[in-house]
């Protein structure tokens, strides 16, 4: 594993490791492999996601117990959680020339990791980012569980073609519409709706969510059962006031308990390849989301499908 593009967590703006413990587990004992992408750069609203590693490393570090209370057992006897640190983003003002290092920098981390038997769990940063790590998991062929408010699948946007409300498009070229499932949709413009429709993606969208449940949980229990899973999570999923930081949030979005009745849904013979935790923000020292995402996380993290 090479370690040089990263800045070690001390080294980060929050100074602690993800989840961080007065004893360090080495990265050869761990089976969760924490990074951070402050990355910020085609956002089209609300700025701050640059700050979402930071939040979630303070707020896990800082405030949060490591004893999950409603699964009766401290994270760490759960997975071992060894975080690289930030990758270090090249300051260019060329998007360009950003977006080819993490072209890069991102599927070569990935595949080291897998090669290694790890799982790569990504801080954003913008859901840009998911792009390239879970690029770099296609060929294992991953059922994909997308939580956001957004379908994130233009085909460009302010004439970009990559950015945080594009990446789900580009993906349809590496992995196949019917392996992907949306949740809690509730903004997309009718382009990205037929998209979806037409490349099989299976959407609940918020109000399938909250009227019907049962069904959403069975199916993700049927289309999971005995099958690579990846988890990519826009903290924007959750409704409006629970998200005071994050770019884009929107209303009549999900709530912990639904999203956690999604997480144990998931049957243990499924098994966990990745995931990432994007779009969260921090402004004014208000660590709410940091919160949200990290405990969003550990509630993944305590599932028994994230044995490697
Ligand atoms: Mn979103």
């Amino acid at each position: 594993m090479d370690f040089t593009p990263f800045i070690v967590p001390e080294k980060t703006k929050a100074g602690f490791s993800f989840a961080d413990t007065p004893v360090k587990i080495s990265y050869k004992e761990s089976e969760v492999v924490f990074y951070g992408v402050p990355l910020d750069i085609t956002t089209s609203f609300g700025k701050g996601t640059a700050r979402g590693p930071e939040a979630m490393r303070t707020a896990s570090a800082r405030q949060i117990e490591t004893f999950v209370l409603d699964e009766k057992s401290d994270i760490y006897d759960c997975v071992g959680i060894f975080d690289l640190g930030d990758l270090k983003v090249p300051k260019s003002k060329s998007k360009k020339k950003v977006f080819e290092f993490l072209d890069e920098s991102i599927p070569r981390t990935v595949s080291a990791l897998r090669a290694e038997g790890k799982i790569p769990v990504m801080m954003g940063g913008e859901h840009t980012l998911t792009y390239y790590q879970l690029k770099a998991l296609a060929k294992e062929n991953p059922i994909v569980i997308h939580f956001d408010a957004h379908r994130d699948m233009k085909v460009e946007y302010d004439g970009m073609k990559m950015c945080h409300t594009t990446p789900f498009y580009h993906l349809l070229e590496h992995i196949p519409g019917e392996n992907i499932i949306q949740i809690g949709i509730r903004q997309a413009d009718n382009e990205e709706n037929e998209t979806a429709a037409r490349s099989g993606v299976t959407t609940f969208d918020a109000w399938h969510v909250n009227d019907d449940i049962d069904r959403v949980l069975d199916h993700l229990q049927r289309v999971t059962a005995g099958k690579k899973i990846y988890i990519s999570f826009d903290i924007d999923a959750y409704d409006l006031p629970y998200v005071p930081c994050t770019g884009t949030p929107e209303p009549f979005g999900l709530d912990p308990f639904q999203v956690l009745k999604m997480f144990k849904a998931i049957p243990p013979s499924a098994r966990l390849i990745g995931m990432d935790m994007v779009e969260v923000g921090l402004r004014n020292d208000d660590y709410r989301e940091g919160t949200l995402a990290t405990q969003t996380l550990y509630r993944i993290l305590a599932r028994k499908y994230v044995k490697p």
